[in-house]
């Protein structure tokens, strides 16, 4: 499953995304480091079901279909917040980069607001620095990634010596464990110009500038500008985005997001997460607080900015940086359903140059081995193993013998 780890200063709302993105109840507090170990739940990405398109109605198993949009569950990890010296061992810092290294993208949760300061701690808002924030724990990632490195270079120049790898192998093996593959430090090593040039001879700038190319490309990240809802967030919102450029920069509510959500559950309003508006059912039902915490959400965020942006944040992620197609297998490809009659059951997120080979390991290593081709279910036509999958691919796979 997909892997989206949740990084950011202390007290910046990271505990607050992850609990509106997979609602559980973590520990939410103004106060600097609540969150002390990370928490692992599971969140969605949200996309237009196939459903409405074969004009079926779905039964599916491994994902959720709400209103024709596809939820597909990915991992999200929430993690205490990061302090300048993270990256030498500071308040267990490396044990929670390496944690925030373990997935595939990053969120990085920045208060825009300006109302932490540089400690964490609640300040006048406005007067935090959120672009400083950023860079701060940019700057740990980066001095973390180059230590591991460093750490290693021992072992890669004996693996290079010894002719046994060649750079990008023995660069490989410095980052095992943490999703970092081929193709990841190939990408890297082409973007620094650093490929045909000996390792011996890089010079630390070298290094640095191979790490945060490799940062750049193994951990994709989607900036999210949370507490957009508070009035000092406009003018850093602009800043950030004017200096971070290409980075995509999400304005977010998390905590409107958990209002919603949680209000949603108790069927005070309608909402589906994603939506760019939510209607209050019976008003008659809610306190005051409640009502005033609605009217809010819809005023500070749904009139300005059409939507809370968790769920976007986690959709940029998955669909822009990862560039993920949601495919569809199905046993049978005239009724699109499963041997138990589910009709799309399933639903995987598969990497672009994804094959149908690689969609059948994903469902059954057997599948993979007594696989002979696939039918696409849109055309009937064949595919072969090596046809490359694309986004609302629904297919059979066929093979020699069935799983039991
Ligand atoms: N106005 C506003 N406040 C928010 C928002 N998101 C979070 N907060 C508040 O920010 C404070 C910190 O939230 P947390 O979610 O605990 O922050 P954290 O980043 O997990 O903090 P640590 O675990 O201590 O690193 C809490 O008081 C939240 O209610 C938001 O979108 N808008
Ligand atoms: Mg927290």
């Amino acid at each position: 499953m997909i892997r989206i780890g949740i990084i950011g200063k202390t007290n910046t709302g990271k505990t607050t995304f992850f609990n509106a993105a997979t609602l559980l109840n973590a520990e939410i507090a103004n106060y600097p480091f609540t969150t002390k170990a990370p928490n692992y739940g599971i969140g969605y990405a949200r996309t237009f079901c196939v459903c409405r398109e074969f004009n079926v109605k779905d039964n599916p198993r491994n994902s959720a279909c709400l209103e024709g949009f596809r939820f597909i569950p990915v991992e999200i990890v929430d993690l205490p917040g990061l302090i300048k010296g993270a990256w030498a061992g500071k308040g267990l810092g490396n044990q929670f980069l390496s944690v925030a290294a373990q997935a595939d993208a990053l969120l990085h949760v920045v208060d825009v607001s300006g109302s932490v300061d540089a400690e964490g701690k609640v300040c006048d808002p406005g007067t935090g620095d959120p672009i400083r924030d950023v860079e701060d724990i940019e700057e740990e990632l980066i001095l973390w990634m180059i230590k591991i490195l460093e750490g290693k270079r021992g072992q890669i120049l004996r693996l290079l010596e010894s002719r046994r790898s060649r750079l990008k192998d023995a660069l490989l093996t410095a980052f095992t464990g943490l999703r970092i593959n081929e193709f990841h430090i190939l990408s890297a090593l082409k973007a620094t110009g650093l490929e045909e040039r000996k390792f011996q001879e890089w010079s630390p700038e070298d290094l640095r500038s191979f790490v945060i190319a490799l940062r750049r490309i193994a951990k994709p990240t989607v900036v999210v500008a949370n507490k957009i809802d508070l009035p000092t967030a406009n003018e850093n919102y602009e800043r950030l985005i004017a200096k971070l450029s290409p980075i995509p920069v999400v304005p977010c509510s998390a905590e409107a997001e958990l209002v919603l959500r949680r209000a949603e559950q108790k069927g005070f309003v309608k909402y589906l997460p994603g939506e760019e508006d939510f209607k209050v059912l019976d008003s008659s039902v809610l306190t005051d607080k409640q009502k005033w915490a609605l009217e809010y959400v819809q005023q500070k965020v749904f009139s300005r900015w059409m939507r809370t942006g968790v769920q976007f944040a986690i959709n940029v992620a998955v669909f822009k940086l990862l560039r993920m197609n949601a495919v569809y297998p199905v046993e049978d490809e005239k009724s699109l359903s499963d041997h138990d009659g589910n009709v799309l059951p399933d639903v995987f997120l598969m990497p672009q140059e994804a094959t149908v080979a690689d969609l059948a390991r994903e469902i059954h290593s057997d599948l993979a081995k007594t696989l002979l081709h696939a039918i696409d279910a849109r055309t009937g036509l064949k595919m072969p193993k090596e046809y490359v999958l694309r986004d609302r691919d629904v297919i059979k796979i066929v093979a020699t013998s069935r799983r039991g």
